[in-house]
């Protein structure tokens, strides 16, 4: 019986030379390889199929993940610029970008869209160049800032020809004016009625109607009373 076995073995051994399931025989004398079939080397199929479903299963996880924390992170913007609004109540026409990313662009109720801004006109205010431009602060905007004809046009047009309005343009000194938002005073970009500026004790800007000569700048003291223009740039959501 013992050597019916020896020979069974031999001849496998023969057959599958050093590798194949008896690889992991050591050598030893034919007579005393008594060595148990080992189990294959490579993975059984159920085990592969195993360890694919495994890896999918992960993989899915990860990108589940992903895209979670991608909406959580949107979504944190989306709070806090929210939560930036002041306006109880705003305006929204949908917008597309050229991303093709559809937004909507916002002006707070009352306010007048033009090009990336909203403007505000006050209707009761009247008061010196700081107050008018603290009341425009208070509503996250500045007093206007004028870049170009059409800007100037657009908010002429949005004016009463009676009153004077505050606009954000000052002397920093030595007739050198600045805007309120700090970008350049383009002397090819100026409205000034003729003969204007004309005080070097009239340090603030108003905007104003004259019978005749239109609309134009004046410079006056900080401290006379005119209503104010306000502009805040398009909250985008
Ligand atoms: C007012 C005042 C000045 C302006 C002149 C123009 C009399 O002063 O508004 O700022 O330059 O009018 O006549
Ligand atoms: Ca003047």
């Amino acid at each position: 019986m013992a050597s019916e076995i020896t020979y069974a073995e031999l001849r496998i051994t023969n057959e599958s030379n050093s590798s194949g399931p008896f690889s992991r025989c050591p050598a030893a004398p034919r007579e005393k390889r008594i060595c148990h079939l080992s189990k294959p080397v490579s993975p059984s199929l159920p085990f592969t199929c195993l360890l694919v479903l495994l890896l999918l299963l992960a993989i899915t996880f990860l990108v589940a993940f992903i895209i979670y924390f991608q909406k959580y992170f949107q979504l944190l913007e989306v709070k806090k610029d929210i939560k930036d609004i002041t306006h109880k109540e705003l305006n929204c026409i949908k917008y597309v970008s050229v991303m093709e990313d559809k937004v909507w662009s916002c002006c707070p109720k009352d306010w007048k869209p033009f090009g990336s801004h909203c403007y505000f006109t006050s209707t009761d205010l009247v008061a010196s160049w700081n107050e008018s431009e603290e009341n425009c602060s208070h509503m996250g905007a500045h007093l206007v800032v004028i870049h170009s004809q059409k800007e100037q046009n657009f908010i002429t047009g949005i004016l009463s020809t009676a009153s004077g309005y505050f606009i954000g343009l000052l002397d920093a000194g030595n007739r050198q004016w600045r805007w309120i938002d700090q970008t350049p005073y383009n002397e090819s970009a100026t409205f000034w009625h003729r003969g204007e500026p004309n005080n070097d004790f009239e340090k603030c800007v108003i905007i104003n109607h004259r019978l005749n000569a239109g609309w134009g700048w004046n410079d006056i003291p900080c401290s006379d009373k005119h209503k104010s223009v306000c502009q805040m740039k398009k909250i985008y959501l």
